[in-house]
């Protein structure tokens, strides 16, 4: 009977010291990088750049943007959002983010090359000449409020800019016609056939206003609007282009999941945010497909937007390595640019509600 107390502390002794060993083993793992969990990686992978060039690096755990990471290179300059500068010096040098609320790290390598070693991997497309323009393809919206003719598409030549009607907004919640259309939101062409697919080559007629974005590195997508954006500050809007990068509905967010989407399966969208009388200009934003999750997630990316200097057309730039990279990470799905589809959308919010144009028409 004597003895049971002392069993007890004996046994509480071992018990504290099975712990007390357990736990500076891991913080001995964990401090050597061991056990750092498969999911804590920086995005994109290894990438090559030029001296001096940019790219936005990020750090993801459990297919989640992780917050707060301490970068560090060990050359050239990284600022504390991931956006990396390469040194001018060739080499191959190492990123790493360290993790906020643990001894979690992660790197991946960066080659720097000569701005001319790897040109001879990108021979001039000869395609690229072939530049669409608006004057000369005009195709005629059908009035969007009219019964539609949608089971009798005729087949659009990719190149073929298709043109939406004047005055054919609708309400967002209730998708019924309304009477009017504030100016910067009523669209007049976009980035898209009419079939939806996406045009990746910029018309002559806008190409000069983005002539300082490299379209080769690039994904450039615009919209044209039949009355200008004020520059006076009235209302909130928002241009958002959703792209369907694999042209196949079974992948990316279902279809009809949201207005803007009730036939393409959607991977990637991509918005401009404006509301001049909350000091917010142009921020552009975009969201990738988790298909994991089974959500649309908010990822940084290293991304443009700008008005013409007419305000009556909308332009945004998005790397187009590093989209495709996160694509592949976040959707799991191989984006090919020649089947990619897609719909703009622009919305306005007004004293009596938010209205909203889609081009290409919803079906
Ligand atoms: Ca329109
Ligand atoms: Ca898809």
């Amino acid at each position: 009977m004597a003895k049971r107390p002392q069993q007890w502390v004996i046994g509480g002794f071992i018990l504290l010291a099975i712990l007390v060993i357990a736990f500076v083993l891991v913080n001995l793992l964990l401090s050597q990088g061991i056990g750092l969990p498969a999911t804590f990686l920086i995005l994109p992978g290894e990438v090559t750049l030029h001296p001096g060039e940019g790219c936005q690096f990020r750090a993801v755990a459990g297919d989640r943007l992780m917050p707060g990471v301490k970068w560090t290179a060990s050359d050239g300059d990284i600022g504390p959002e991931g956006f990396y500068v390469a040194p001018d010096a060739p080499g191959d040098y190492q990123i790493i983010a360290q993790h906020p609320n643990s001894e979690y790290r992660t790197a991946v390598t960066v080659h720097v090359v000569a701005a001319d070693e790897n040109s001879t991997e990108q021979p001039p497309n000869p395609t690229e000449t072939a530049i669409p323009t608006i004057a000369s393809t005009v195709t005629s919206a059908a009035p969007a409020h009219s019964p539609s003719p949608a089971p009798t598409q005729t087949s659009a030549s990719v190149s073929t800019v298709f043109f939406d009607a004047a005055g054919d907004l609708v309400s967002f919640d209730t998708l019924g016609p309304v009477a009017f259309a504030p100016p910067g939101t009523d669209i007049r062409a976009a980035c898209f056939a009419s079939e939806r697919q996406l045009m990746r080559t910029v018309p002559e007629e806008l190409a000069g206003k983005v002539s300082d974005w490299d379209t080769k590195e690039n994904l450039v997508l615009w919209l044209t609007f039949h009355e200008p954006v004020p520059t006076v500050p009235d209302m909130e809007r928002y241009w958002i282009f959703a792209l369907d990068v694999d042209g196949n509905t079974a992948t990316g967010r279902p279809i009809d999941e949201g207005k803007i989407n009730p036939d393409i399966g959607v991977e990637v969208t991509i918005g401009v945010h404006s509301n001049p009388t909350a000091g917010i200009e142009l921020s552009p934003y975009i969201m990738i497909w988790n298909t994991r999750l089974a959500t649309s997630e908010l990822v940084a990316m290293d991304l443009d937007a700008r008005l013409s200097t007419t305000r009556d057309a909308l332009f945004v730039r998005i790397p187009e390595k590093q989209l495709a990279e996160t694509i592949r990470a976040v959707s799991g799905v191989e984006p090919n640019w020649n089947q990619a589809a897609g719909r703009a959308l622009a919305t306005a919010t007004t004293s009596e509600g938010t209205v909203a144009d889609f081009a290409p028409e919803r079906p």
